[in-house]
């Protein structure tokens, strides 16, 4: 297969051996080009209150570009793996964690197919918290609505498409309230 676009979200609210979660979200984004996804651009680190509130303690997240000579389930699998590197115990699923690498698009496909993508898109937040998809659905259903995917992934897409509503990531972007915006703190 040809070389594919990806676009990534990293977050993590505690500690691994490699430090801070931001020490860690950096570590994660060094070795991804030895494991053979190019780092086309990576966004600035932020610090984001923790979703739901109250849940945890804080995030940092970040956002990234990928090229990456795989299908969507050998990267998704390379992050499993970077995210067992570091630490991840699967325990909660909301949770906190060492290190949580998202597979948010592969360009503009629509995956497993468009009914199965609206189906988890339209649910209701206590069924998202419940139900987990055992599929890879992308692009990933709940990127349009957060303020800790959206204002990285601006940093590094800013003009990508979303396939399904046609926004792109700065349309998304100003459609979110401005207070869930202005808690997304960068950090350098
Ligand atoms: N990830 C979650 C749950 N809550 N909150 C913030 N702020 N950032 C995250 O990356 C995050 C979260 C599940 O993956
Ligand atoms: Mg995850
Ligand atoms: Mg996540």
């Amino acid at each position: 297969m040809s070389e594919q676009h990806y676009l990534i979200a990293l977050g993590g609210n505690s500690p691994s051996d490699a430090g801070a979660p931001r020490a860690t979200l950096h570590a994660a984004l060094t070795r991804l080009p030895g494991m053979g996804a190019r780092v086309l651009a990576a966004s600035r680190m932020y610090r984001t209150p923790c979703f739901p509130a109250g849940a945890g303690p804080d995030y940092v997240n970040a956002a990234a570009r990928l090229a990456f000579d795989g299908n969507p389930a050998e990267l998704l699998l390379l992050l499993h793996e970077l995210e067992n590197r570091f630490g991840r115990a699967r325990v909660q699923r909301w949770g906190q964690r060492t290190l949580d690498l998202d597979l948010l698009a592969a360009g503009d496909r629509i995956l497993p197919d468009r009914e199965t993508f609206d189906a988890w898109q339209g649910l209701p937040l206590e069924r998202q918290m419940r139900d987990a998809p055992d599929r890879l659905i992308l692009p990933h259903p709940r990127l349009h609505e957060r303020g800790f995917v959206l204002v990285p992934l601006n940093d590094v897409a800013s003009d990508w498409v979303h396939p399904v509503s046609n926004l792109t990531v700065a349309a998304m972007l100003a459609a979110l309230p401005e207070d869930q915006v202005a808690e997304v703190v960068p950090l350098d």
